[in-house]
């Protein structure tokens, strides 16, 4: 048997000298490099004792090594599990309680916090660091650098990534190597990627965009990226130069706005600009062309199912809109109550079936369940309607979800830890406009009693538990919260009141 996913995306390129990935400073990895340094690892995988179908959970900088462990897992038939680096020790005891993996990796400098989670959980540690050391590089170094591909099939696990739950609980939505690599075929061939593209790669590498459709897509056609370790607008100004393409998430584009080097001169040679994992404002995609002469391709997608919908490259690219169906992707727009489709032109829930939708949630057949229909159709929790000429518009979501610059925020895990803190009642996490991160979290606090909240030392007590990105940017204080005659928090009127927070001119 074959490794479906290996084979595919990288077997075609060992032996090849062509540059693969080039660093900010123009130093150049070629694929042959790539592929032996990913060999090296998957034996180090093996000497470690992973086995197939273990899972491999790596907390670690973005690095060409960092996406040779994808690889390593992929060859040795381990199931990759990457985790934002801005977790905190408290939230990666959850991911590995969870998915029990065999073994961590970690940054030098996070070590000690996360070695007694490995030690409760029996999985093993190992470093690597941005700059290519630490003990992982360190053992891998002395190993072959090649590795006898391990067998696995179409619906084995190649991947699985943590989504935030309604609850609060993030859920590992289990990706199979045929989720990924159908995915990826599809979108080589929908935006034409060659040999010949050179993708500028500015996105975290533990998420579905910059993981899988930046990766793969250039993986599959054979391409290179210029691969940043994060995005600054100087870094990606430059990168430009060299590139044919760039995806990113709606910030990158009015970060890109906001300076004045974006013209068409600086991009005039660009084949592609993608957006996606957020809402691209109508408005930033007309200033884009009106600057550039380009019009930004915006698609959509989630974790689960990778890649739903694009806009075309041939053809019209509507503002506001995430385009069609992707081919083989079963698309319906349904009553979310009673998953009846509903006739074109009506706002429903959008539900699809095809080879891109994931394997189920890690461990969690019941939540797996409630997410599909009776006939096999996945339920996205946007809210959604094609317009007149079949283009789908996102005009909502029925998840509480706040997507701040391309990040989840799920309300209800912030105000779990909020309502612990001394002298509060209860509070509502909401996310209203703002000008960088489209979106961005903010806390109503209702205190036991007038005044007896310390807002700042609440601030401080939650920064160690949570990600940075989920933390409020700002807490307010109320008497109540608003309710409906159900007693339910009406997040809809606090949005209204605290929308201009982050637009109102000083
Ligand atoms: C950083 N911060 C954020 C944040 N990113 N706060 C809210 N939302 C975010 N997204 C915090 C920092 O910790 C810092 O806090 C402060 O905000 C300012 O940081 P910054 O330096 O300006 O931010 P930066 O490091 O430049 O990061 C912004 C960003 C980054 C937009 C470049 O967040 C990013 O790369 N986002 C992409 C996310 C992504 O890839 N999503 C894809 C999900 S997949 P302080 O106060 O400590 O200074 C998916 C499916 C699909 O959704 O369809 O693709
Ligand atoms: P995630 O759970 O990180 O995979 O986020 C997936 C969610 O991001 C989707 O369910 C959508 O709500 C949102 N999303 C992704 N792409 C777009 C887009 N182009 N427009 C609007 N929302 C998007």
């Amino acid at each position: 048997m074959a490794n479906v996913l290996y084979d595919r995306l990288f077997a075609p390129h060992l032996g090849r000298d062509s540059p693969f990935l080039v660093s900010r400073s123009g130093d150049i990895v070629s694929h042959d490099t790539f592929l032996k340094l990913a060999a090296r690892f998957a034996h180090t995988l093996a000497a470690q004792g992973v086995l197939p179908g273990d899972r491999v959970a790596v907390q670690i900088a973005k690095s060409a090594e960092a996406l040779a462990v994808y690889a390593a897992c992929i060859q040795c038939g381990a199931v990759f599990l990457p985790l934002n680096t801005a977790y905190t020790p408290t939230e990666i005891a959850y991911f590995v309680e969870d998915a029990a993996p065999g073994l961590i990796l970690c940054d030098a400098g996070s070590h000690d916090d996360l070695r007694p989670i490995a030690i409760r959980s029996g999985a093993g540690l190992m470093t690597l660091d941005a700059d290519g050391t630490g003990s992982f590089a360190k053992a891998a170094s002395t190993l072959p650098d090649r590795f006898a591909t391990v067998p696995r099939g179409s619906s084995d696990l190649a991947a699985i990534l943590y989504t935030s739950g309604t609850t609060g609980r993030s859920k590992g939505a289990m990706l199979s190597h045929d989720n990924l690599l159908s995915n990826a075929q599809t979108l080589k061939h929908l935006w034409e990627f060659s040999d010949q593209d050179r993708l500028l790669h500015a996105l975290p590498i533990f998420h579905t965009h910059g993981l899988f459709v930046a990766t793969n897509v250039t993986l599959i056609a054979g391409g290179s990226m210029v691969f940043l370790p994060s995005f600054t607008t100087d870094d990606v100004i430059a990168g430009l130069a060299l590139c044919t393409a760039m995806m990113g998430v709606p910030t990158f584009y009015t970060r890109l706005l906001d300076d004045p080097r974006l013209d068409k001169a600086l991009v005039a040679h660009m084949r592609l600009f993608i957006s996606g994992s957020a809402p691209l404002l109508a408005e930033t995609h007309k200033a884009f062309e009106a600057r550039t002469g380009h019009r930004i391709l915006e698609r959509y997608g989630m974790t689960e199912t990778n890649m739903i919908t694009s806009n075309p490259l041939h053809g019209e690219r509507r503002a506001g809109t995430v385009g069609f169906a992707l081919p083989g992707v079963d698309l319906r727009i349904a009553d979310p109550e009673s998953g009846a489709p509903l006739p074109d032109g009506e706002i429903g829930v959008a539900e699809l079936k095809g080879p891109n939708v994931f394997q189920g949630y890690w461990r969690m057949p019941e939540k797996t369940r409630a997410e599909f229909r009776d006939d096999g159709y996945f339920i996205t929790g946007d809210m959604a309607v094609f317009d007149e000429a079949g283009y789908l518009q996102i005009v909502g979501r029925a998840r509480d979800l706040i997507i701040s610059g391309g990040y989840n925020v799920y309300p209800r895990e912030v105000e779990l830890l909020l309502d612990d803190q001394a002298g509060v009642k209860e509070s509502a996490i909401i996310g209203v406009p703002h000008p960088d991160f489209g979106e961005a979290v903010i806390g109503i606090i209702v205190p036991h009693s007038e005044g007896a909240v310390d807002t700042a030392a609440i601030m401080a007590s939650i920064s160690g538990r949570i990600a940075r990105f989920k933390q409020p940017k700002q807490l307010f204080t109320e008497t109540e919260l608003p309710r409906n005659t159900m007693g339910k928090v009406q997040k809809n009127v606090l949005r209204e009141r605290y929308k201009t927070v982050f637009t109102q001119p000083a």
